[in-house]
């Protein structure tokens, strides 16, 4: 994790102090890029102890489309109770439903990104199209002395990227996004990681993945955000028969808070151990052995599925997280 004492560094001495809605300034950069040759390994930081436990249930909650911390929490996932419980502007939220709601946060829209379309009432071709497409009439709607119908879909758009891996892998549009405008403000913090794109390649059997982080964190959040990525890389490789091998990683605002300051440094001081592997459960079926397609694993996947082999690290380092 070269890469990542690099990116530190380069914070460290070109970031400019910059004011955020946390009250714990930043010292940011503003676009910074790491790619990570999956074959060498598993991007995990070794110069504090990752929480690897904490990272995996997080990426199993999402991929069930949860939304709500306590079922963070039951899967090993603590990270989201101050999101959801501490931050006095979404407690005083009217969409928020109680205690431990996150509102529609990544996995609602991983899983079931509400769509809608509003279609001419006389326009039978289209309407049956969509219907086709999965999307089904909700309400007939006046618009204008126009007679339209408005129809809705919950988008499984991480699943349509498995649908597309396996039957047009030359695609270059399999992606999912989680920063859907019109839920901005019905969430307790809009999506950090926002895009997700997966690039196949049908003669070297591998697969790659490009993640856009909009904002990161690069004290707490960007170990995690990284060892997710690459763990839900090797997921969807599994199941759909690829190999995994680049994993590029961009960040919009990358910053380090100041309280974050001092534990950085330290990890500067510790020269990073070699990579660990990921190994993922045999029950997991591999679409390359055994030809079958299951994207149903997307929601039967436990924490436990996930392990690290080999994974040395100097001793743990924590510091707050800004809410
Ligand atoms: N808020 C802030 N300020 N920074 C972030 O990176 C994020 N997140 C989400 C949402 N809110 C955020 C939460 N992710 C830790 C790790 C990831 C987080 C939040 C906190 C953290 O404290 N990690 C500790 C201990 C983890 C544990 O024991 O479970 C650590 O890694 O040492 C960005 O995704």
């Amino acid at each position: 994790m070269q890469q990542y004492q690099e990116l530190i560094k380069t914070v460290l001495d070109s970031g400019s102090w910059q004011d955020n809605r946390t009250g714990v300034r930043t010292l940011s950069v503003p676009g910074a890029m790491m790619r990570f040759d999956m074959r060498d390994g598993f991007p995990a930081v070794t110069t504090k102890k990752l929480a690897f436990k904490s990272v995996v249930g997080e990426l199993v909650a999402f991929l069930r489309g949860s939304r709500n911390a306590a079922e963070f929490r039951a899967l090993g996932c603590k990270v989201w109770d101050q999101n959801a419980n501490e931050n006095a502007q979404w407690l005083a939220n009217p969409y928020r439903q109680g205690e431990d709601d996150l509102g529609p946060v990544y996995g609602v829209q991983w899983r079931g990104w509400p769509a809608y379309k509003l279609l001419d009432a006389g326009q039978a071709l289209q309407i049956a199209d969509a219907e086709k497409n999965g999307f089904r009439v909700v309400a007939p709607i006046q618009e204008n002395g126009a007679a339209k119908v408005l129809l809705y879909k919950a988008v499984d758009q991480l699943r349509e990227c498995l649908d597309t891996i396996i039957h047009n892998p030359g695609s270059r549009r399999i992606l999912f996004h989680g920063w859907n405008p019109a839920d901005l403000d019905a969430v307790a913090l809009p999506a950090c990681h926002l895009l997700y794109q997966f690039i196949p390649n049908a003669n070297t059997r591998e697969i790659s993945m490009c993640l856009y982080v909009r904002s990161n964190d690069i004290g707490l959040g960007t170990p995690f955000n990284l060892a997710e990525g690459a763990a839900l890389l090797h997921l969807v490789a599994r199941l759909t028969g690829y190999t995994p091998r680049w994993f590029t990683y961009f960040i919009g605002d990358a910053h380090i808070y100041e309280n974050h300051i001092d534990m950085v440094r330290e990890q500067l001081t510790r020269a990073p151990h070699a990579a660990p592997r990921l190994i993922i459960s045999e029950r997991i079926p591999d679409h390359a052995k055994t030809g079958t397609y299951q994207p149903e694993w997307l929601e039967k996947i436990e924490p436990s599925d996930f392990s690290l082999e080999g994974y040395q690290h100097h001793p743990p380092l924590t510091a707050p997280m800004a809410v």
